[in-house]
């Protein structure tokens, strides 16, 4: 399992941005202090082919001057092409044990798991994150499941005490605590920074409210 810093993880897609510029909103959270950046540029608007490819190299780039990982969301064949430092999968993409051989050892697996026996399948193909959620009630995944509180988390980091596992789904500075005190290592969010007016303030008060719970950045 390598070591990933997840404590304030953004995941944005250029359709989390709509009337704005996303390769600036990245800047300004990365100048706000995220420690890991997922591109997640998915549903019926977001970027295809060469648009899509271009986007990645400057998200992946801005990533690099910061020293942040980089990560994309489902298409490995992108993620080999460019070099990322790892791949997202949910339960719908490709398994994680057929990214794991395709992405290679030294890179990062991350799965989006529901339950123990999802868990338990994760780590065995190699995750070395999961994400878990929604949390609460998210308006960024059209298809997100119910929401499942923090119960879940719980069992899951009592079981795997060493699985990272990161939280998601409508997750703010204000309502972040309980998630890291059910044992999540981090959170990731995407409208608290994508959909604020002042993206690095934003990002900042995530920094913020994850030290307070008592993991210091
Ligand atoms: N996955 P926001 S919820 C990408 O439950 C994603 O697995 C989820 O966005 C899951 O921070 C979600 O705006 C969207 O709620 C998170």
């Amino acid at each position: 399992m390598r070591d990933v810093d997840l404590r304030v993880y953004f995941i944005m897609g250029s359709v989390n941005v709509p009337n704005g510029n996303p390769l600036k909103v990245l800047e300004q959270a990365l100048h706000g202090g995220i420690t890991c950046f997922q591109l997640r540029e998915k549903g019926p608007d977001a970027l295809q082919g060469i648009e899509k490819l271009a986007f990645a190299k400057s998200c992946q780039q801005l990533c690099k001057a910061f020293g942040v990982p980089f990560i994309v969301n489902d298409d490995v064949e992108l993620a080999v092409l460019i070099d990322a430092d790892g791949v997202h999968v949910g339960q719908d993409d490709l398994s994680a044990s057929v990214v794991s051989s395709k992405i290679g050892k030294g890179k990062l697996l991350g799965v989006s798991v529901h339950s123990v026996v999802e868990a338990t399948i994760a780590l065995a193909a190699g995750a070395d994150y999961i994400g878990m959620g929604p949390v609460y009630q998210t308006v960024s995944k059209s298809d997100a499941k119910s929401v499942a509180g923090t119960s879940r988390i719980s069992e899951v980091a009592a079981i795997f005490p060493e699985l990272p596992i990161v939280g998601i789904g409508g997750i703010t500075p204000t309502n972040l605590d309980v998630v890291m005190k059910s044992g999540a290592s981090g959170v990731s969010v995407i409208s608290a920074i994508a959909n604020a007016k002042n993206p690095e303030a934003a990002a900042r008060s995530i920094v913020e409210a994850v030290q307070q719970v008592g993991v210091s950045i």
